[in-house]
């Protein structure tokens, strides 16, 4: 599927708004990529298709993950993060991605994971600081992202775990993973 294709296809699976930030995404992902020697076109695909799974029933995720053989520990965690890896299985099986870097950025986009590939940093970092995010530290981990992608995106994290924590919600597993590996890296 070409990029015009797939860009009005993912349009119509979301609201207005959820569209306006997938450009957003979009957008920061090309400047990221640029910014720290990434690949803009296929961080780009990445970006449209990121959230091409958040507005389906959760009975559908749900379906995704036990038949896709999904880790199903993902359904004792917050739903919020089932759309990333059903958005992965979705990209392959309905848009014909096959790029597994592509595939992997979408899949890890909301939780992180250790070892993260620019790929992924970038997509993730792009999903917290796309110029329609207003939250809380936002505005530090733009002006990380100025210079370093790794401790931007440990900003990030750290408002989801703060926020998480404020919830009284549990914290998914490759999320403290892949916090702990980015600072392990940056020491
Ligand atoms: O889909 P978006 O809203 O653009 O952003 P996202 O895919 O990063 O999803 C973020 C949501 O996921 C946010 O409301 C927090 C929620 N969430 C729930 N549990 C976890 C989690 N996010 C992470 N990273 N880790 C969790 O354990
Ligand atoms: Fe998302
Ligand atoms: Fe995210
Ligand atoms: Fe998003």
């Amino acid at each position: 599927m070409n990029r015009n294709e797939m860009m009005a296809a993912v349009k119509a699976e979301m609201p207005e708004r959820r569209w306006t930030h997938t450009l957003g995404v979009m957008e920061t992902s090309i400047l990221l990529a640029e910014r720290f020697g990434g690949d803009p076109v296929r961080a780009e695909r990445a970006a449209i298709l990121h959230d091409v799974a958040k507005y389906w029933p959760t009975s559908r995720m749900e379906m995704i993950i036990r038949e896709q053989r999904l880790p199903e520990e993902l359904l004792r965690f917050d739903k919020e993060l089932w759309h990333a890896p059903v958005g992965a299985f979705v990209a392959e099986r309905d848009y014909g991605v096959t790029d597994a870097e592509i595939l992997d950025a979408i899949r890890y986009h909301t939780s992180g994971r250790e070892g993260m590939t620019l790929m992924d940093k970038i997509v993730c970092l792009a999903d917290y600081m796309e110029p329609g995010r207003d939250f809380p530290g936002v505005t530090h981990i733009r002006e990380l992202a100025e210079h370093n992608l790794e401790q931007a995106l440990v900003a990030g994290f750290d408002s989801t775990i703060s926020y998480l924590l404020q919830q009284g919600k549990r914290i998914f597993p490759l999320t403290i993973a892949a916090r702990n590996d980015l600072i392990l890296r940056l020491r």
